[in-house]
């Protein structure tokens, strides 16, 4: 198999949520000395993408939703070493975590892999976080950064409960607000008072430094 032939093999199989294969077709692309950034970019993310397209069209059901999301986090798991591998010293304490409501966390997750790549200090909160919890972690962790994932319209609404929650615990001005997931924007962000939004996991990590040193600037000033 040529690079092309396994990317789209690669595809096909997290399409339909082969898992055991999508392993397989991984490590063999790694072998291949294929990037984990390749294999992200050009296959694994795609697919998802289509996926939720077929959802949409109705071709496609839940239960094809989750194997494919579960064949894609199993993939996830081997690049991630190989897309966090770094030395730098941390750059700042990053909280995450996918607001209540909500239980997809493959988009989050690999938002957190780059963020470590780049080397911020990552306390992953996981799904279905709360208001409260996130207070509680933002109290206990004293991070630079909270971030916020919503992957659905239904509870994009959490962004601004999380928010006023901050607001009432005294905490909101003592950390950045970052927020972020598929049907976010930044309009979207703006309207609801977060500090900064992202689309993608390489624009999160870019949009987290630059915040960080706005804030860090703004203090020394
Ligand atoms: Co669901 N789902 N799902 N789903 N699912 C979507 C999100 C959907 C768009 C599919 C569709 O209709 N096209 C749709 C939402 C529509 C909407 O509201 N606008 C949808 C729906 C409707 C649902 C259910 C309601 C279905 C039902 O039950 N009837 C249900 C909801 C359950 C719930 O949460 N309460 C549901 C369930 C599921 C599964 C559990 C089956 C599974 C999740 C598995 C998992 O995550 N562990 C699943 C999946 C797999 C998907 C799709 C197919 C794939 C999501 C994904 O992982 N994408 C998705 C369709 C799609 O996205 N095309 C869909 C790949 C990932 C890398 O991208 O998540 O966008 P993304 O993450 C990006 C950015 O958003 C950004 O960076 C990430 C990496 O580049 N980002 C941030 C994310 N967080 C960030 C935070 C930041 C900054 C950037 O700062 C803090």
């Amino acid at each position: 198999m040529n690079r092309d032939e396994l990317l789209k093999v690669l595809y096909d199989e997290t399409l339909v949520g082969n898992a055991p294969r999508v392993l397989e077709l991984t490590n063999e692309g790694l072998g291949m000395g294929l990037g984990p950034e390749e294999l992200l970019f050009d296959s694994l993310i795609p697919s998802l993408e289509e996926v939720g397209a077929r959802f949409e069209r109705g071709d496609f059901f839940v239960p094809e939703m989750l194997i494919a999301g579960k064949a894609m986090s199993g993939a996830l798991e081997i690049l991630r070493p190989l897309l966090a591998e770094t030395g730098a010293e941390s750059v700042g304490t990053f909280v995450m975590g996918t607001v209540k409501g909500d239980v997809h966390d493959i988009g989050k997750n690999l938002v957190n892999i780059m963020l470590e790549g780049a080397g911020f200090h990552v306390i992953d909160l996981g799904v279905q976080v709360s208001p409260e919890k996130f207070v509680a972690a933002i109290e206990e962790h004293q991070p630079d950064i909270v971030g916020f994932s919503a992957f659905l319209t239904t509870t994009m609404p959490m962004f601004k409960a999380n928010i006023n929650a901050l607001e009432k615990a005294g905490l909101r001005k003592k950390v950045i607000v970052m927020v972020g997931g598929a049907p976010v924007t930044q309009e979207y962000a703006d309207a609801v008072g977060a500090d900064g939004y992202a689309a993608d996991a390489s624009a999160a990590v870019a949009r987290a430094k630059d915040l960080i040193a706005r804030r860090r600037a703004a203090s020394v000033a």
